[in-house]
């Protein structure tokens, strides 16, 4: 995380998070913009492995086309969003029923 976080409060610093994750993987080739599948592939696997089967290559396949909301075969930032909000709704439906 960027020196800027540490005296920002919580939820900004997710927000901020948030962006200098789309940042770190869209940037990686062509279009700094936007996210590639390969790169969303990186980024799924990287940063949610773990908690998820992002790994799998046919899940990829199947999220980048989910997420390519406007099909020009990038994901956007917003398109990021909608994901990333998405997934924190289903991580709070988790953690009501633990
Ligand atoms: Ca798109």
């Amino acid at each position: 995380m960027s020196e800027v976080c540490k005296e920002v409060p919580q939820l900004a610093k997710a927000m901020i998070l948030l962006v200098e994750v789309f940042d770190k993987y869209a940037k990686k080739d062509g279009n700094a913009d936007s996210l590639s599948k390969g790169e969303l592939g990186d980024l799924l696997k990287a940063e949610l492995g773990e908690f998820t089967s992002f790994g799998d290559k046919t899940k990829v396949d199947e999220f980048f086309n989910q997420l390519d909301a406007n099909k020009d075969g990038t994901i956007s930032f917003q398109e990021f969003m909608v994901f990333t909000a998405s997934l924190t709704m289903l991580i709070q439906e988790m953690t009501k029923k633990v």
